[in-house]
């Protein structure tokens, strides 16, 4: 039995970056050789790429889990660690790249078109690469960021500019298969074609595809049968046809109540009522179908829909309805806008915004976000108190202190940046955030001659209110000894 599968969860992880290097230059007679640390290698990103020769998901359906390769960590004598290589998932033309709670992330059409589905993390930085006028010799290195991890969907929506739709057994694949050179599976009983087929067909200078979806019955929409589920496969067709059985001797049944009946199935579906159809009257090598064909011709015109009579096992009809079909295709590819045809990502993640956010949660609680200080909480090692007092410095720099200040925090409040699954907690110490390297010059910080206005203002402010509104900053000031 063959598998089709159109839609998958698969879960992808991006690769690590490697750790930078804190290491120094050791040499005969030379003591003091300088930082030497490389930095560590990017981490290989999960890539989905369409591929002409994947026809179905079924691959990711058997293995979900898919991770792309780590960065090496760097080295001593300043080597740089091995980029990861990235993972390269060969996807069919026409997937959709959903997250998981269903938002589109892009719709993947046209060989080669790319998508990234996970981000491999940066490498860290070594101690050579963080030295600086300042910092001469760093006793620490960045660590390498995690990879992207996601969870995201893949859906297949077949590309085909006709899409065929009818009752079960009403000869749908029987056309395709002799309008193109596919050769579906065809046979008497309902529900042959569980899965959409494909054919290539020249009309003129014209080459378009046309698809077959499972045969439609009344109440599809509320799953009987194979159910409404393979619609998505015309979801981006242009032209729709009905495929009309004249020979059927089925109670109930005729070319005009089978009509009515799939098009009420297509609006509980939605969305296709904007696609031009035309109608196809088939077995009309059959006495009795020719008869019904000729009798129901006239109401279907005079519904405004254009009818073809054909057969497809005598072959009759069929150059007219493949010229018909073309044309419709064309004018529909000449209407479509220009930048259609190249659409990739929908919404592109944001990369490297430089702001932040603070906001107040709760009583004495803050939470940072943004793109910077959630990395750089990610790349250190909370071992190395060097490395902590750079984060603090880095932190500082970008105003993350000030804008906390401003916003009503105070000594000893909980400070979280990140999210809420992966954040790093602080207590908050302003006094202490110019971290390592103001407090590696023992003298020469200006907090002991004078606290920045934002500082003292908030000590003015407590000491008030401590104090029944007794000016006390200067004490408090002098209270104050960051080396105590
Ligand atoms: N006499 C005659 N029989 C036909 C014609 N077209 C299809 N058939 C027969 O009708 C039956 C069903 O044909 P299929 O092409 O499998 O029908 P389908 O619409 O794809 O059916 P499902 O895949 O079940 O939805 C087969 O036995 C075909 O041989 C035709 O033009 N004339
Ligand atoms: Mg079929």
């Amino acid at each position: 039995m063959t598998t089709f599968v159109d839609r998958v969860e698969i879960h992808v992880v991006a690769g690590n970056g490697g750790h930078g290097c804190a290491s120094v230059h050791r040499e005969k007679y030379k003591p003091l050789g300088g930082p030497d640390g490389g930095d560590g290698g990017r981490g290989g990103d999960v890539v989905l790429v369409v591929d002409q020769d994947v026809t179905t998901l079924l691959e990711y359906h058997h293995r979900p889990h898919r991770k792309a390769t780590n960065g090496k960590p760097g080295g001593g004598s300043h080597r740089t660690g091995a980029t990861g290589e990235d993972l390269v998932l060969p996807v069919p033309d026409g997937t959709v790249v959903l997250d998981a709670d269903g938002q589109p992330l892009a719709d993947l059409v046209g060989v080669g078109t790319r998508y990234v589905a996970g981000q491999g993390g940066r490498g860290g930085l070594g101690n050579e690469a963080l030295a600086s006028p300042r910092r001469k010799a760093p006793g620490f290195a960045l660590l390498g960021e995690p990879g992207e991890e996601r969870n995201i969907v893949l859906e297949l929506k077949t590309v085909a500019d006709v899409a065929l739709v009818g009752f079960p057994s009403a000869g749908k694949s029987s056309l395709i298969s002799v309008l193109s050179a596919a050769k579906p599976k065809i046979a008497d009983y309902p529900f042959t074609t569980l899965v959409p087929n494909l054919g290539v067909v020249t009309a003129g200078s014209t080459v378009y595809t046309v698809a077959d979806v499972p045969g439609l019955i009344p109440g599809a929409s509320e799953g009987k049968g194979l159910g409404l589920e393979f619609l998505r496969h015309v979801e981006r067709c242009s032209v729709l046809v009905h495929v009309l059985d004249c020979a059927t001797l089925e109670p109930g049944r005729d070319p005009l109540t089978d009509l009515d009946v799939i098009e009420e199935e297509l609006a509980m579906y939605g969305g296709l009522g904007d696609r031009p159809r035309l109608v196809v009257l088939n077995k009309t090598d059959i006495p009795e179908g020719q008869d019904l064909a000729e009798i129901v011709r006239p109401d279907l015109e005079a519904r405004g829909l254009r009818v073809f009579e054909v057969s497809a096992v005598s072959r009759q009809g069929l150059r007219e309805l493949s010229f018909a079909l073309g044309g419709l295709v064309t004018e529909a590819r000449e209407a479509r806008p220009k930048e259609e045809s190249t659409r990739i990502v929908i919404r592109p993640k944001a990369v490297n915004d430089a702001g932040f956010t603070v906001t107040a949660e709760g009583e004495g609680f803050f939470r940072v976000r943004g793109e910077k200080p959630e990395r750089w909480v990610r790349q250190t090692d909370f071992a190395n108190a060097e490395a902590v007092g750079y984060l603090a410095d880095r932190l500082n720099r970008l105003g993350v202190e000030n804008e906390l200040i401003k916003q009503g925090a105070r000594e000893g409040d909980g400070v979280a940046i990140g999210g809420d699954d992966d954040a790093v907690v602080f207590d908050f110490e302003p006094a202490m955030v110019g971290g390592a390297e103001m407090l590696g010059r023992r003298g020469e910080d200006h907090r002991m001659e004078e606290p920045r206005p934002a500082v003292q203002r908030r000590r003015e402010r407590d000491a008030r209110r401590r104090d029944g509104g007794q000016d006390s900053a200067q004490q408090e000031f002098e209270k104050f000894d960051p080396f105590e």
